[in-house]
């Protein structure tokens, strides 16, 4: 997979790509990430990429032409499945919009700033829009992250057998049972029983039983 990150600020979205999972998946060729610096398409000697809003109102808007020649180049390079403009009031993220990235070959995320990008470059280029949840962040770039994280850590070969990502909380909508390491007494406190009775039919059922019991407490919305 190939994803291909604008941006007024790439420098913020650095660390997470070169460490630990995302590294790994980065290193082994699984996934690619690049960054382009919308400065770099930008007008005239001060590069400019945002300009007032017509109708007047404050905060600026992301204009289209440095957005149209950054989308425009990459376009011209290989073909994407997906322009996404990470956006508040895009659809929210969840596991299934993970997964069906997740299939997907090349992706642009247009991380938004200020008041958000020019209507006309969502008519010309952007296919999708995802927010993260219903909270403001100063930029889309950490939400950018976010999605880029959920998603490649799905490609395969990227999470080991251990963090396999078919026994993860929402993979089948729902939480994830409570989990336990030794001691198996500490202060008082004891393991489940049926966790160290070796008998894995009945850990098995017990750990469903209680992932339905736990997210019938804290999130009943996802079973329905
Ligand atoms: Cl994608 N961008 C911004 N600026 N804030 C957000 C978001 C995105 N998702 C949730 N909050």
């Amino acid at each position: 997979m190939r994803i291909d990150i604008i941006s007024v600020l790439p420098e913020l979205m650095e660390s997470p790509f070169r460490t630990s999972i995302l590294k790994r998946a980065m290193d082994k060729g699984l996934a690619e990430v690049h960054f382009h610096n919308l400065r770099d398409f930008g007008l005239g000697k001060h590069r400019q990429v945002d300009d007032e809003l017509y109708g007047g109102g404050a905060g600026m808007v992301m204009m289209i032409e440095p957005l149209d020649l950054c989308i425009s180049e990459l376009k011209s390079q290989r073909n994407y499945d997906e322009v996404i403009y990470l956006t508040p009031d895009g659809e929210t993220l969840n596991q299934k919009i993970a997964n069906s990235l997740s299939i997907q070959k090349n992706l642009i995320f247009l991380c938004g700033h200020y008041k958000g990008i020019d209507q006309r470059v969502r008519e010309l280029h952007i296919t999708k829009e995802i927010s993260i949840g219903d909270y403001v962040l100063t930029g889309g770039e950490l939400a950018a992250c976010v999605l880029a994280d959920s998603v490649i850590r799905l490609l395969p070969g990227v999470l080991n057998d251990e963090q396999s990502a078919l026994t993860d909380s929402f993979q089948d909508n729902l939480l994830s049972p409570p989990i336990y390491t030794r001691p198996s007494e500490y202060k008082g406190l004891k393991v489940p029983e049926v966790l160290l009775s070796g008998n894995s039919k009945k850990i098995e059922e017990w750990l469903h039983d209680e992932a339905v019991k736990i997210t019938q407490e804290k999130r009943p919305g996802l079973l329905d």
